[in-house]
């Protein structure tokens, strides 16, 4: 079974959205272990301090080494892979994730304040990750994203055929269009063929529906689809 640690000294805004829906269920299931640490637990100042002002001056706060290293002292297991959160991180893909939920202990360490002391990233992790080119407040939104983008891939966790759900990403292409009920809205017609019941009619439109979408907005993943 996966155990994903989400490390951050703000474990709250993680615990919601680890107990909810797919996340929750999975856990209720066996499936997973998620657990979101908070970083204090490894300081011993009366202020429970995690971070202080940077060498060389400027503004905002630096996430100290020592309370980082204490807590990944106390976490690591032979097997464990320690995740840095960080936009200099290498870019998640599916590849990754996929890599990921191979894994059986993952800890999803977060940076937050304007940075982490480098020291941490040169040697207290095992790799370095950014979910993006945007910046965000708070690491713990990226180990959200990355710990669901790997909860769905473990089987049974979405509760019905995941192969199926994950099918386009797989052919690295986008998905195909979907629709339900009513047949017509506002005058806005369902694909006749999606109605016709012609399995084979029905694949073939999607397939090409799929390329298609690929083609006109994702043209740089064409090149690494099947
Ligand atoms: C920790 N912006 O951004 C994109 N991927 C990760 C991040 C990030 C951030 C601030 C702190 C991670």
């Amino acid at each position: 079974m996966i155990e994903i640690q989400i490390l951050t000294p703000i474990p709250a805004i993680a615990e919601g959205v680890l107990r909810e829906s797919i996340l929750g269920r999975a856990q209720e299931a066996g499936l997973v272990r998620l657990e979101a640490v908070d970083l204090r637990r490894w300081t011993s100042d009366r202020h429970r301090t995690v971070d202080d002002a940077p060498y060389g001056g400027g503004p905002g706060m630096v996430m100290k080494c020592e309370p980082i290293a204490l807590a990944l002292a106390e976490l690591r297991r032979p097997g464990t892979k320690v995740v840095f959160l960080t936009p200099q991180g290498r870019r998640l893909e599916q590849q990754m994730v996929r890599e990921y939920a191979t894994q059986e202990h993952l800890i999803l360490l977060c940076g937050h304040y304007e940075g982490v002391d480098q020291r941490v990233a040169d040697h207290l992790v095992d790799d370095e990750v950014s979910i993006g080119d945007y910046v965000l407040t708070n690491g713990v939104l990226g180990a959200l994203v990355m710990t669901d983008a790997i909860v769905r891939l473990v089987p049974g966790a979405l509760g019905h055929d995941q192969s199926a759900v994950e099918e386009s990403f797989e052919q690295g292409l986008l998905d195909h269009p979907h629709y339900t009920r009513p047949e017509e809205f506002r005058g806005w017609k369902v694909p006749p063929v999606l109605l016709s019941g012609n399995h084979a009619a029905i694949a073939a439109w999607r397939r090409e529906h799929a390329m298609e979408a690929t083609k006109n907005r994702r043209p740089d993943l064409l090149g690494q689809a099947d």
